[in-house]
């Protein structure tokens, strides 16, 4: 990763319009980022304006693709309406549920208990948070449930799922005390479905889903075109993101993100699922900076003793980094079960700043990304990687981040093959 790292840095410093004319630096770079992520021919589906380079690079062609005048053909609403009831509710969350290290199986050490162990001044592994969560109907009085299979998601929103085709149709309440959007990557939306405040030249009418005040309620209307489904290279799934948008940073540590997978027209099962894949796996890997949600003071006074830090503290500031996937550290990610032979889909997504540098790996067997052999994948804040995986080796296996610093904070979890 020290060669990622320079590299990000050079950019950070030389990369910018304006320093540097931009014509003559900006292939070079899109050409080094694809070189230095290994993602030739996922660029295509998750990096959008850098596709064209990582098609060019990767010696990837224009007959490659069957119909290319497809891919930016206007959207047919020859699909079903897939309509989501999700509300943003306050919820108390639990990084490390097992109150021990499930990787080890040992009580936390030392190190593990500057993040997990509350006391005077440290707020322990319980935060304050704002989640996405999913109910059977606009009541929103009924949680809609996640089977065991399903546990390991954590803190991520509801799996909304479309066919290219499509229409998606999420009804929205905000039960947080900030305001809150949902914003989509990847599909087709209007101004009044975008979920993000900018001076975008829009009136009133199409604000109101910028922030949703508390007690609110916002529906959401995204098309699904087949530029918003898999890509000539892709499996017959791709994977999106949505998350809030209105402080997008503060939303985003407040818990605010979930997933979304499109499948490919005539792929996919009633649900939306892609009908070559028996298991489909979510991962957000992300260190949680709990000193940029907005509930720091208030779980600090919930959740630690007496007496308060300064915010500031150096020592109080490392105690909230929680280097989780999702929302889940040393171990306590409830363990994902799957079975040899199956088809299984990992649909990886990196959020955070310039420390959210991961390197998820999973030990006992490998993944094509892209229809590159891995087992290890990078992963960059907002970025999406789909690895498959047939597993052959049964056993109880890690799946974990690679990066040094990272895995010393946690950022473990183990998943398991069984015959
Ligand atoms: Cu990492």
């Amino acid at each position: 990763m020290a060669g990622l790292a320079a590299f990000a840095f050079w950019w950070h410093r030389h990369g910018r319009a304006g320093e540097r004319p931009t014509r003559a630096l900006a292939p070079w770079a899109a050409g080094a980022l694809v070189v230095a992520l290994g993602i030739a021919t996922v660029g295509a589906t998750t990096t959008g304006t850098a596709a064209g380079g990582a098609s060019a690079s990767s010696g990837m062609s224009m007959s490659d693709v069957t119909d290319w005048n497809n891919m930016g053909a206007a959207f047919h609403t020859n699909g079903t309406t897939r309509t989501y009831y999700i509300s943003a509710d306050e919820v108390t969350w639990d990084y490390a549920p097992l109150g021990r290290n499930g990787t080890t199986g040992q009580p936390f050490d030392e190190e593990a208990d500057t993040f997990v162990k509350s006391g005077p001044g440290r707020i322990g592994s319980k935060y304050y948070k704002c989640l996405y969560r999913g109910y059977t109907n606009d009541s929103f009085s009924t949680l809609t449930t996640r089977s065991t299979d399903d546990q390991y998601l954590g803190l991520l929103g509801p799996v909304i799922r479309g066919v290219v085709g499509d229409t998606i149709r999420v009804v929205y309440r905000n039960a947080c005390s900030i305001p809150t959007s949902v914003h989509p990557h990847g599909v087709f939306y209007t101004k009044n479905a975008e979920g993000a405040p900018y001076d975008d030249g829009t009136s009133a009418a199409d604000k109101y889903d910028d922030a949703v005040p508390t007690g609110g309620r916002h529906t959401y209307v995204w098309q699904v075109p087949e530029r918003a489904g898999p890509g000539p290279h892709d499996g017959t799934s791709v994977m999106w993101m949505y998350h809030s948008h209105t402080d997008e940073i503060g939303d985003t540590y407040a818990g605010l993100m979930g997933p979304m997978v499109i499948t490919r027209a005539g792929s996919a099962r009633a649900d939306g699922s892609p009908n070559d894949v028996d298991r489909e796996v979510f991962g957000l890997f992300s260190v949680m900076d709990e000193n940029n949600s907005p509930y720091l003071e208030r779980s600090m006074e919930t959740f630690a003793a007496e007496p308060y830090p300064d915010l500031e503290d150096e020592d109080f500031h490392e105690s909230n980094l929680m280097h989780s996937i999702n929302g889940y550290v040393y171990g306590n990610m409830p363990m994902v079960k799957l079975r040899r032979g199956q088809h299984v889909r990992w649909y990886l997504m990196g959020m955070g700043t310039e420390v959210d540098l991961h390197t998820p790996h999973w030990h006992g067997n490998t993944v094509t990304v892209g229809g590159m052999r891995m087992d290890v994948v990078n992963l960059l804040p907002a970025s999406m990687v789909i690895a498959d995986m047939v597993p052959d080796a049964v056993g109880t296996w890690l799946y974990h981040c690679h990066v040094n610093d990272h895995i010393s904070a946690g950022m473990m979890a183990r998943y398991q093959v069984t015959t």
